[in-house]
């Protein structure tokens, strides 16, 4: 991401005085962090800005400032400007994401291996944590000075994107960012209870259900769980509340590649990869339809969950195959 593309959607941002921000449906901490944060930069300048989300906050999201504030639906007539963040492409924001690119302009600003371009303007960098570090680098460029909101918005979103400062995508720069908005304010004890230790009993119980039920393929090399529709009911758990499970997974020693299915209400099997990195998931999910990054990524395929479990063991099988006949 370079200083002169910065410098651009500076440029543009500064110019707008009604922008609409957007973020990605089934909304994560980075999701909502970088839509709050940059939000409440711009209302600082004297911008009025529409908080867009076409899915509900989950409940242990509803601390961050402004999350209220978001609303589903789109205004008959769009701002000027749209912000679109930490999505990979812009059918990523929902259904009505079309609509969003009738603005005069549109900034999609994120941190994935970029998709499509469907004539945005792309602030991309595949090597930041976060959405959440691009628009504290973006606040940089355009000379804004988080308050402690804008500084705990951004915060949480790089905890948790970057697995509480322990993924590969962690860098200096991504610590050196994270000190500075806990030195304008963000509570890091405060924000990882409000993150990792706000559970209901319901997601435990979800959890404890999928990491009894694991199964494995390739000596262990490739785990998985697959959770049917029927079990969420019986638990009370949301498809939200699958957030985090995957991390259990890709925990055990020697693993490649951990996978976690789960069964939605119409049929469809909505799937999370995690390698150790030696098998790119990225286009493991890619040959499915989905995206992410080399070492997260997800897809949706169709079910039942037998199928889509051997089609996606198939897949990874295929892409540990090509990348070892590259290597040779
Ligand atoms: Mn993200």
């Amino acid at each position: 991401l370079s200083p002169k593309t910065l410098r651009e959607a500076s440029r543009r941002i500064e110019l707008a005085r009604r922008v609409l921000i957007a973020a990605h449906i089934q909304p994560d901490a980075d999701a909502l962090g970088s839509l709050l944060g940059l939000a409440l930069a711009l209302e600082g300048r004297g911008a009025r800005v529409i908080r867009y989300g076409a899915d509900p906050v989950p409940p242990y999201l509803q601390f961050l400032p402004g999350a209220n504030r978001i609303v589903s639906q789109l205004p008959p007539r769009l701002p000027e400007l749209v912000i679109v963040l930490d999505c990979d492409g812009m059918d990523r924001v929902g259904p009505q994401w079309e609509r969003l690119l009738a603005a005069r302009e549109v900034i999609r600003l994120d941190h994935h291996v970029t998709g499509e371009d469907r004539g945005e303007f792309i602030v991309a960098d595949p090597a930041a944590s976060s959405a959440s570090e691009v628009v504290g680098r973006l606040l940089r460029a355009m000379k804004i000075p988080p308050t402690p909101e804008i500084a705990t918005c951004l915060y949480a979103g790089m905890l948790m994107d970057s697995g509480r400062f322990g993924y590969s995508n962690t860098t200096a720069a991504t610590l050196r960012m994270a000190a500075s908005l806990v030195d304008a304010g963000a509570d890091p004890w405060r924000t990882a209870r409000r993150l990792y230790e706000a559970k209901t009993e319901a997601q435990v119980r979800l959890l404890g259900w999928a990491l009894s039920h694991l199964g494995r393929e390739d000596e262990g090399r490739i785990v998985w769980s697959a959770v049917p529709q029927g079990v969420f009911s019986r638990i009370g758990a949301q498809k939200a509340d699958t957030e985090g499970i995957i991390d259990h997974l890709r925990a055990i020693q020697d693993i490649e590649v951990a996978m976690l299915l789960t069964e939605t209400a119409e049929g469809q099997v909505r799937v999370s990869l995690r390698s150790r990195g030696t098998v790119d998931v990225a286009a493991v999910a890619a040959a499915l339809g989905g995206g992410g990054h080399a070492q997260a990524a997800g897809c949706t395929v169709p079910g039942p969950l037998p199928a889509a479990r051997r089609r996606l063991v198939a897949a990874v099988r295929q892409q540990r195959d090509a990348q070892t006949a590259l290597r040779r």
